[in-house]
């Protein structure tokens, strides 16, 4: 790399950050079960020092996403939980309310056709934004898992009014400062239909709600050959892209470690916005977050891994040639637009990131460092005794 690239390079992994999830480092599972590990965060104190450590070592994490029934339980002061995290030298970031996982969700949270479940999610997305202004965050994450199992059960349009008139509801009580990020799925938990199943039903919900509504790419939530940075692409120049919940599939919704089955596809994802900017001068506010769930992989070490993928791969994006490529496209010349692509993927910015690291005085090993301190041990230990004491079984307690 010449000393342009490498300022380039150095350019993005300087404006570079992206917010870990609190229940990426708690005990988490598929629907056939959960495999626990002693190292696992017990409570919102562990999910905090395990997000520290994360951010600590590699310079670009500093807030921490929550989930308001997990992270903030009632006798939790969102206001004590915020001053432990600013004690690590972390903020609290989007905050999620967890609107499908009470019984009285079964059929659904705001499109549900009885008006006391509509009612109760309501109060608690309501209860989240009250959260969410306590502890300063601007982001309010809204995943619906509503549906349906069977053709002709829901309404599909009544639904969808529904949902929408809530949400309207909801951006009045928000301040002019949050975001509301509208995140779609196409299925799971329901396999027939599901209420927001894609990034169009997302927009319009959004657009319906007005400017404090944003649309949420979780990139994982999209059939196998949907072109994800095209979605991107739209979500961008309608000056609606909210955010990104990042985590990588083979299948489905498997929330693997972002870049690990397709680098190439946040590449490109990263390349979109990156070229936006070049060609509108513009710098939308784009909020990068990790949702992921790491069943097998250790939590803290997943998570290093990922958030310096990421970066690797923010990096490399910011290596293609704009001009280049806008002279290509317009001549169609394929084979040289592609290439500007490619020369940028395949530059490998790992020596200039660990410079970036060094001069931050972070180790350029991010994954080594963490490894060599013995945190991971101390704290499996530490947990263990802790689950004993409280009766909560660990994975060893089957050993
Ligand atoms: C699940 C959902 C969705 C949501 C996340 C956190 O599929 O991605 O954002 O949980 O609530 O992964
Ligand atoms: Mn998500
Ligand atoms: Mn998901």
């Amino acid at each position: 790399m010449n000393s342009e690239q490498i300022d380039k390079v150095f350019a993005a992994l300087n404006e570079f950050q992206i917010e870990t999830p609190s229940w990426g480092f708690a005990d988490t599972g598929t629907r056939f079960g959960k495999f626990l590990q002693d190292g696992a965060a017990i409570d919102i104190n562990d999910k905090l020092s395990d997000a520290a450590q994360v951010h600590q070592l590699t310079g670009c994490c500093p807030s921490m996403a929550v989930h308001v029934l997990w992270d903030f339980k009632e006798s939790q002061d969102p206001l004590s939980v915020k001053r432990a995290a600013e004690k690590l030298g972390l903020k609290l970031g989007a905050v999620n309310p967890n609107i499908f996982q009470d019984q009285i969700y079964k059929y659904g949270s705001l499109c549900n056709r009885d008006v006391i479940a509509r009612k109760a999610a309501l109060t608690h997305i309501l209860d989240s934004v009250k959260i969410a202004k306590q502890i300063s965050s601007r982001y309010l994450s809204l995943w619906f898992a509503d549906g349906s199992n069977y053709p002709g059960q829901a309404n599909i349009r009544w639904r969808k009014n529904a949902i929408t008139e809530s949400l309207q509801d909801v951006a009045a009580a928000m301040d002019s400062d949050q975001v509301m990020l509208v995140e779609y799925k196409p299925f799971e938990p329901t396999f027939y239909h599901t209420d927001l199943a894609d990034w169009g039903m997302s927009y319009v919900v959004s657009k319906a709600v007005g400017p404090k509504a944003k649309v949420l790419v979780d990139t994982g939530h999209h059939y196998q050959a949907q072109n994800i940075e095209q979605i991107v692409a739209w979500l961008l120049d309608e000056e609606v892209l909210g955010g990104f919940h990042f985590n990588d599939r083979r299948y489905a919704d498997d929330d693997l470690t972002l870049g690990s089955i397709d680098p190439y596809q946040i590449f490109r994802i990263f390349n979109e916005i990156f070229f936006y900017r070049w060609e509108t001068g513009r710098r939308p506010e784009i909020a990068y977050m990790i949702d992921q769930s790491h069943n097998d992989k250790p939590k803290i070490e997943a998570t290093i891994q990922t958030v310096c993928t990421a970066q690797e791969l923010y990096a490399k994006a910011a290596l293609v040639e704009h001009s280049e490529l806008a002279k290509h496209q317009e001549s169609n010349s394929e084979i040289d637009a592609e290439e500007s692509l490619r020369e940028a993927f395949f530059t490998d910015v790992r020596p200039a990131l660990s410079e970036w690291r060094k001069n931050r005085r972070l180790a350029p090993d991010p994954l080594r460092a963490f490894r060599e301190s013995g945190y991971a041990a101390r704290t499996a230990k530490e947990r263990k005794e802790r689950r004993i004491a409280l009766g909560i079984r660990g994975e060893s307690s089957y050993a």
